[in-house]
C-alpha cells in the first residue's frame, strides 16, 4: 500500500454549506489537524489575505502537518473574476490574483488548486474562443509556476457549478493537447459521482496526470457516509501509483471535527484492507 498523506479542507471562515472541515487561523488549523491525526491541511483563502509565512512555517515544523495546497476558488466567488472573463480588467485581475497565489504557494512550499476561477463560458457563446483564451492564460501561469516549482491542479467540477472541464476525459484532452509543464488533473469524488460513467475508470485514465484528489461521498458527506466505493477508488489510486495527497473536502455533517475524524478513520481502515 502507498503511504498516502491525508489532508483536510480548512479556511479562516466558512458557512455550514461549504465543504470545509476546519475553520480558524492557519496556525490553529495546523494544530487541530495534528490532534485529529491528519498529515496536512489544504487552505481555501484569498490571494491577499494577511499571511505570516515565518509563523506558519514554524507551526508546520512543530506540528509536522504540511500544507497540501492553496485553493483559489474565492478569487472567483468573492473576487468576481475569471481567466475567461469578457471584461478585460476582470481577466487581468484573475491572472494577477493567480500570480500572487503562486508566490504564496512557493513561499509555503506547496501547490495550487485552480477550480472555479477558470470561469464559465457564457450561454450561447462559441466554446473555442474561450478555450483558446483559457489555454493562453494557463500557459502564462504555467511558465510562472514552473519558475517557482509550483504545481497547478486543474479541478474537474460538475456541470451544475461550471461548464468547462466537467469530466476527467475533457480535462485530460486539454492538458495533453498543450505543452504545459506544471498542469495536472485534480479529481473530486463528489463531482465524479455526478459526471463520470465510472469514477474508478476515470482515475485509471488520468494515470500519471492525476496531481491531486478530493474525497467526499456522493452526497458530499464524509467518505463512508454515502454510497461511493472508496475501496475501489483507493485500489485504482494504488494501481496508477498515485503519490499525491488525498484531501478530504466534504460538508461539516454532523459536525466539522466529527466528520473529519470519521473520514480519516474510514480511509485508514480501507487502506489497511487494500
Ligand atoms: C472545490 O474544491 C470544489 O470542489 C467546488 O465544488 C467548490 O466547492
Ligand atoms: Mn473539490
Amino acid at each position: 500500500m502507498i503511504p498516502w498523506r491525508i489532508a483536510l479542507s480548512t479556511a479562516d471562515e466558512a458557512s455550514v454549506k461549504d465543504p470545509i472541515l476546519l475553520v480558524g487561523s492557519i496556525e490553529d488549523n495546523l494544530v487541530k489537524a495534528a490532534h485529529l491525526g491528519y498529515d496536512a491541511i489544504e487552505i481555501h483563502m484569498r490571494e491577499n489575505d494577511p499571511l505570516d509565512v515565518n509563523r506558519i512555517l514554524k507551526t508546520v515544523e512543530k506540528t509536522k502537518v504540511n500544507i497540501s495546497a492553496l485553493v483559489t476558488g474565492r478569487l472567483n466567488t468573492i473576487g468576481m473574476c475569471s481567466l475567461i472573463d469578457d471584461r478585460p480588467y476582470a481577466e487581468e485581475a484573475a491572472l494577477k490574483g493567480l500570480y500572487r497565489y503562486i508566490d504564496r504557494a512557493h513561499k509555503l512550499s506547496t501547490d495550487l488548486v485552480i477550480g472555479w476561477v477558470k470561469g464559465k463560458i457564457p450561454e450561447g457563446k462559441p466554446k473555442a474562443k474561450y478555450m483558446y483564451k483559457l489555454a493562453r492564460n494557463l500557459s502564462s501561469l504555467d511558465d510562472y509556476a514552473d519558475l517557482h516549482q509550483v504545481k497547478l491542479f486543474i479541478e474537474v467540477i460538475n456541470r451544475y457549478e461550471t461548464n468547462i472541464f466537467n469530466t476527467c476525459r475533457e480535462t485530460l484532452d486539454f492538458i495533453t493537447q498543450h505543452q504545459f509543464k506544471q498542469l495536472y488533473v485534480h479529481l473530486d469524488t463528489f463531482h465524479m459521482a455526478i459526471e463520470e460513467a465510472n469514477a474508478v475508470e476515470a482515475i485509471r485514465e488520468a494515470s500519471h496526470y492525476l496531481g491531486y484528489i478530493h474525497f467526499a461521498d456522493n452526497n458530499r458527506h464524509f467518505p463512508g457516509d454515502g454510497r461511493l466505493d472508496f475501496f475501489e477508488i483507493l485500489r485504482a489510486l494504488e494501481d496508477i501509483n498515485y503519490q499525491g495527497y488525498i484531501s478530504v473536502e466534504c460538508l461539516p455533517i454532523p459536525e466539522r471535527e466529527v466528520a473529519a475524524s470519521r473520514a480519516l478513520n474510514n480511509i485508514k481502515d480501507l487502506c489497511e484492507a487494500l
